[in-house]
């Protein structure tokens, strides 16, 4: 790099030495060099350039790096390069005189904004960036862009910046110029911004990075979600073990492997960045991602924008109104197609009445959940307002004195099987009794939220066995079902409104499936 020198056109482009033959070579065809000025009073800051990634392309021709001392076109014996703050305040600021003098140069353009125009016509695309903490965020996006151009000059300030009439001059004068921040915080200049950014550009450029697999992965991690996490030999280290904790990642399975990696790519960015989850576009999620989206507690509705947060929460006294109506609402949805209205209406009005749920609100061996959106928003099926109740879940708790059970109960199925608790205690039975939820969320992954909820109040109520019976030829639900960790126990045969139905009964431990991810 050839700091120090206020000519532009030096012959050193780079002080790191070519690689020995046998190294990396450029995988894929790089075009003209990108050409990079850095202009600051602290050169020797940008020496971190030559080292890595950056030397070796300039080494190879693949950039183009110049740094300039901007005190080099200082007028003055002391090279002065700051004035104090029209109007006050504290500190001094970058004069807009040695400033444009250096651009004019490195830019090599004519001090007259109209004679400048002409002359930047028809040259490439190059930009002006001015690292400033007033700037637009400089994004993945930002990289991609800027690494297209064939020409980046950085103005590298100090103190409280530069004068902001330099900036305004060279747009005015035709130059693209990007004023950019690197993030919400506080830094003393523009140097280290100016590394950041070069760094995230040239990556981007064709040859810079040895494997362009990385930067092709990249690039479905710009479809908004955070990587999963990357392990590595030794399996288990440290009494963590990556084959119990991810038994697909050594299991060779390609296919599973790519799955559980989005599932914890999906949990990551629910964990960490909620902010990315609702731009993600419900176009590009499967049914596996909504699930897993479902299971941090976010759906994804059929019509909307993004996925919207869920509030799965424990239902409420104030809840009870809402929850009958919700209940009548649901209940003809989940039944099999030969029942008749009037069947149905006979079964909802015997069991799904206020009373019903008002002693299940009162029974400490009823777990109800009720989910409702953490936002307005629009679906296929209409519009649902935040907070208003789109589904709901009931797991009914068998006494494990022999005592009365919660109203609702059924019998359990000779199929179901209760283990004893970790403890080695007496194990709990528990019907999950209901998971409704209202039609125009279906398939939105708002069940799958319920489910998982239920089946960790269940865990927590210390159940052993949740068992729940479901319509034989729903396929769908059993799915869901399964997806959420049950497994087949036999069938049953249930009454609803007088005419008989056949189901199947489905199990879990909620106590292993709550030690699971
Ligand atoms: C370039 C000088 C230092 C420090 C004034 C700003 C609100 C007033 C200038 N992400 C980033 N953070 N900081 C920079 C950055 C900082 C710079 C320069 C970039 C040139 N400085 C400085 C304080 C202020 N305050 C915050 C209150 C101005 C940056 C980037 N990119």
């Amino acid at each position: 790099m050839s700091a120090a020198a206020p000519s532009v056109a030096p012959a050193a482009s780079g002080s790191v030495a070519p690689l020995p033959a046998g190294s990396v070579a450029p995988a894929a065809p790089a075009g003209a060099p990108l050409r990079l000025d850095v202009i600051t009073i602290f050169p020797d800051y940008l020496r971190a350039l030559d080292l890595s990634l950056i030397g070796r392309a300039a080494g190879e021709g693949l950039i183009d790096l110049h740094v300039h001392d901007l005190r080099d076109w200082a007028r003055d014996r002391h090279r002065t390069v700051d004035d104090t703050p029209l109007g006050g305040g504290a500190g001094m600021v970058m004069k807009p005189d040695v400033w444009g003098e250096a651009l004019d140069e490195v830019l090599a353009l004519p001090a007259d904004a109209a004679a400048a125009r002409e002359s930047a016509a028809g040259r490439g695309r190059r930009v002006l960036v001015v690292p400033t903490p007033a700037g637009r965020v400089f994004t993945q996006r930002t990289a991609e862009d800027l690494a297209r151009a064939d020409h980046l000059v950085f103005a590298c300030g100090r103190y409280e910046g530069i004068d902001a009439r330099v900036a305004e001059h060279y747009r005015a004068a035709g130059i693209e110029v990007a004023e950019l921040s690197i993030g919400d915080y506080v830094l003393s200049g523009g140097e280290a911004a100016a590394l950041v950014m070069i760094e995230a550009i040239a990556r981007l450029r064709p040859g810079v990075l040895g494997n362009p697999d990385s930067v092709v992965e990249e690039s479905h991690g710009a479809s908004g979600l955070l990587e999963q996490e990357v392990y590595t030999r030794p399996v288990a280290w440290r009494g963590l073990d990556v084959s119990r904790a991810w038994p697909a990642l050594l299991s060779g399975d390609h296919a599973r492997v790519a799955r559980q990696r989005r599932d914890r790519a999906i949990a990551r960015t629910i964990a960490r960045r909620p902010d990315m989850i609702e731009l993600l576009r419900p176009d590009t999620l499967d049914a596996a991602d909504r699930a897993a989206l479902a299971r941090g507690g976010w759906a994804v509705l059929d019509g909307a924008a993004g996925p919207v947060e869920l509030v799965v929460r424990p239902a409420a006294e104030a809840d009870l109104a809402d929850l009958v109506d919700l209940a009548a609402r649901t209940f003809p949805d989940a039944c099999p197609p030969f029942l008749t209205a009037e069947q149905i209406a006979r079964h909802v009005a015997a069991h799904l009445t206020p009373g019903r749920f008002a002693d299940w609100l009162a029974d400490p061996r009823v777990v109800l959940t009720v989910a409702a959106l953490g936002r307005d928003a629009t679906t296929r099926g209409g519009r649902v307002a935040s907070g208003e109740l789109i589904g709901y879940s009931a797991v009914l708790i068998e006494p494990g004195d022999g005592g009365a059970p919660p109203p609702g109960l059924d019998p359990r199925p000779d199929g179901v099987t209760v283990p004893a608790a970790p403890d080695g205690g007496a194990g709990l039975a528990a019907e999950l009794s209901k998971v409704y939820v209202d039609a125009r969320l279906r398939g939105s992954g708002t069940a799958a939220a319920l489910l998982a909820q239920a089946v960790r109040a269940a865990a927590a109520a210390g159940v052993t066995a949740l068992w729940l019976g479901t319509y034989g030829a729903n396929r769908r639900a059993q799915r869901a079902y399964r997806r959420a960790g049950f497994a087949g126990a036999g069938s049953r045969t249930y009454d609803v409104g007088g005419r008989i139905c056949h189901d199947v009964v489905m199990a879990l431990n909620p106590q292993e499936a709550a030690g699971e991810h």
